[in-house]
């Protein structure tokens, strides 16, 4: 049967990786974003190289009725969503609490909770009509333990942390697999985004270490997905081998 992955935040990072990994293997992919020209990038390089169905929304995960008419519009093109993979967030600035920009703090609580909270609400009905399906919940290492000056990008994640298990609960009776995968320090656009477009603050924070990478989490998410369907990997924290937890990092030698 042609399964269908709905993947929020693939314009680039894990998002992107885990829409090729899964297009590689012949899923029906849904992919989402605000950056609309790489979405349709992404489409015609998904269709050119495997040949499946690709379908983009292009819509903000903060404002809850660009949400709901994406997934209306996504219910006339597939007639079913086995994997919802939410995974759009960022950090916003980097701040001692008494120094923290409310802008960042507004962007990152509506992005990474409220966001992932108007997807779920929108796709999860699906999956509990069908009696199937799975979410995957992009946490990290910071949902585990709070690092200094990460204050409310750790809290939100926390919060998915929260909801990962929340949403388990909630949806057992329905067969649906919930399942959290908590990435340690990724060089992807993160840290360009969290320091606002400054690339060279950004390739600094992996300088000296070999960084996980967003195939990494891909052949993850992969993994979990391809379980025997009375398997569930609730929750998954993963790190290059320089980290050890959110506060512990060995520089490369
Ligand atoms: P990237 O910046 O490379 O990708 C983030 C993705 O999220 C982009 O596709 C972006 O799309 C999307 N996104 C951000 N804001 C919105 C929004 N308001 N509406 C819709 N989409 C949005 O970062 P990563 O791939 O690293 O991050 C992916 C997830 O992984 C995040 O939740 C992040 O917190 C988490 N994470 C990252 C780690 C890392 O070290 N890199 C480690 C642990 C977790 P667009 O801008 O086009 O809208
Ligand atoms: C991102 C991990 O430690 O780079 O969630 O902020 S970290």
């Amino acid at each position: 049967m042609n399964k269908t992955i709905l993947i929020t935040g693939a314009t680039s990072g894990f998002g992107k990786a885990i829409a090729i990994k899964f297009a590689q293997n012949g899923y029906t992919v849904c992919i989402t974003g605000r950056r609309e020209e790489r979405l349709a990038d992404l489409k015609q390089q998904l269709e050119d190289e495997y040949k499946v169905k690709v379908i983009t929304l292009n819509f903000d995960v903060r404002d809850k009725q660009q949400v709901a008419a994406a997934i209306a519009h996504l219910k006339t093109q597939v007639d079913r969503i086995d994997i919802l993979v939410n995974n759009a967030g960022l950090a916003s600035g980097l701040s001692s609490i008494e120094d923290g920009d409310t802008d960042d703090w507004d962007v990152m609580i509506d992005t990474n909770l409220k966001g992932l909270l108007y997807v779920t609400r929108q796709v999860a009905p699906i999956m509990t009509s069908q009696a199937s399906g799975h979410i995957i919940n992009i946490g990290s290492t910071a949902s585990k333990m709070v690092y200094k000056n990460g204050n409310v990008y750790c809290a939100t994640k926390f919060a998915v942390d929260a909801l990962n298990q929340a949403m388990r609960i909630d949806l057992l009776s329905y067969g649906i697999k919930v399942t959290g995968i908590h990435p340690g320090m990724a060089e992807t656009e993160f840290s360009v985004v969290r320091f606002k477009g400054d690339e060279e603050r950004a390739k600094n924070v992996y300088a000296e270490i070999n960084p996980l990478r967003a195939e990494d989490i891909a052949d993850i998410a992969w993994y979990c997905a391809n379980l025997p369907a009375h398997v569930c990997i609730n929750d998954l924290t993963v790190t290059c081998l320089n980290q050890a937890t959110s506060v512990n990092t060995i520089k490369e030698a």
